[in-house]
């Protein structure tokens, strides 16, 4: 500047080139933690911003397209590219020896940034955060068809992480699919937006037995989507007969009992199993349930709430507590499936379709709502996810195999002994400290 260039002259003489390596080993630096990140994009990350991992995570459970094999592929040649440079640099070559495999790396991995099938600015868009396992792919498609909008999926896996999510501001979502104990709960905190039952026409569809309940009275915020049970599935050739959480609990499966990972659903089983209550806020009684899952632990090969139907299907366990559509899944294919709610009881959930009070797409989102009350619709989403549908008007469409499968759609001696889990307030903290401990404890 002293020799008379202006601030953009020196910027691009001066500073830039020298803070240039910094900034290079920045970009890769991030890139590389980006590319290798799952836990802290998954809630950091704002609506329709999928990083590659968070994106194959949800592929591994909404069914593997040959587009990743392609996209491994891409990684891999790039990757390949820039070894090369970089063995090339180190032999003592020129920088410009260098170049074409640097640049040809770099626009493979840019390619997809450039070309990607990214939804066209304008177009309308609905943001969905739904449980895993819960919408197949082609039933979004319908939807994207009919009303010529782009949807964007995002996926979890318990109650307590989509709460955190939504606990950290990260608005954007137009639809989620809570449980009803976080029904009530993000009710409570003025979090849901009034559904308004003009836009819902098929809600007339749903069972009354699924309407109306205390954590939602007259259905004012939410819409049933499944319900279900959490009990356990086993291999009956290996472990034989089953009818006692105490299973979970034998030293003879030392090393093949997958335990969900989910607070309510775990510290949960050890209560009913000893004759307690699911709800219960009772210190003592709670302590006893932490007592056993510690006492478990050595029994137990993986905590898993995604895909611990998988891990049971290829036996790396023989024993899965778990929610029982995922286990209808795989017992269609696996005949040594059995699956069972022990005799002291199990869970039960009834999860559905809310609209967060800062949805950017209210209108869109009644419609997606309306959707899948329809009763086609509603029979595609149980025939593909075999959860159990509250839409009486989708039963007569179901195969056999699904209708009459007890699994999926128990008994009524059998609904008797589930028990809805409820929103306990303040003892929420306690269930996640507990739990907490449990995890990472010896
Ligand atoms: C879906 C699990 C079932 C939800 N992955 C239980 N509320």
């Amino acid at each position: 500047m002293d020799l008379g260039a202006g601030p953009w002259a020196t910027f691009w003489k001066v500073t830039l080139p020298g803070i240039a390596p910094g900034v290079l080993a920045a970009a890769l630096l991030v890139f590389a933690l980006s590319i290798d990140d799952y836990v802290i994009t998954s809630f950091v990350a704002g609506v329709g911003s999928t990083t590659l991992p968070i994106q194959i995570y949800s592929m591994v459970r909404t069914g593997i397209s040959p587009e990743i094999n392609a996209v491994s592929t891409l990684i891999l040649a790039a990757t390949s590219l820039l070894l090369f440079a970089a063995y090339r640099l180190e032999q003592g070559r020129s920088a410009r020896s260098a170049i074409v495999p640097v640049m040809l790396g770099l626009a493979i991995l840019g390619a997809p940034f450039f070309l990607g099938g990214r939804a066209a600015t304008g177009e309308r868009v609905l943001n969905v955060y739904i449980w895993s396992n819960y919408i197949a792919p082609e039933t979004v498609k319908k939807f994207e068809q009919r009303f010529g909008v782009h949807v964007n999926v995002d996926l979890y896996d318990t109650n307590e992480a989509m709460l955190a999510k939504i606990a950290t501001g990260n608005v954007g979502y137009d639809i989620l699919c809570p449980s009803n104990y976080p029904v009530e709960s993000l009710r409570h905190q003025n979090l849901l937006l009034p559904l308004d039952h003009t836009a819902l026409p098929h809600l007339t569809n749903i069972d009354a037995r699924f309407l109306d309940r205390p954590y939602d009275p007259g259905n004012r915020y939410s819409v049933p989507y499944f319900w279900g049970s959490c009990g356990i599935a086993y291999d009956k050739k290996r472990v034989g007969s089953v009818d006692s959480w105490a299973a979970l609990w034998d030293a003879k499966w030392k090393g093949r009992v997958l335990m969900l990972d989910d607070p309510r659903e775990t510290i949960g089983a050890a209560l009913k199993w000893k004759g307690m209550s699911f709800n219960t806020v009772d210190p003592a009684k709670l302590a006893i349930a932490q007592r056993l899952l510690m006492e478990q632990k050595p029994l137990v090969k993986t905590y898993n709430a995604s895909n611990f139907e998988d891990v049971l299907l290829s036996r790396d366990v023989w024993l899965a507590q778990g929610w029982n559509g995922q286990f209808a899944k795989v017992m269609a294919d696996d005949h040594e499936l059995v699956y069972v709610i022990p005799k002291e009881g199990a869970s039960l959930f009834v999860d559905s379709l809310v609209i967060p009070a800062s949805a950017p797409h209210p209108e869109l989102a009644h419609a997606f709502i309306d959707f899948t009350l329809e009763p086609e619709i509603a029979a595609e989403i149980c025939r593909t996810m075999r959860y159990s549908t509250p839409n009486r008007a989708a039963l007569p469409l179901l195969p056999p195999e699904i209708r009459d499968n007890p699994a999926i759609f128990p008994p009524d001696d059998v609904v008797d002994r589930l028990e809805l889990i409820q929103d306990i307030g303040e003892a929420t903290v306690l269930y996640d400290r507990l739990w907490t401990e449990v995890k990472t404890g010896q």
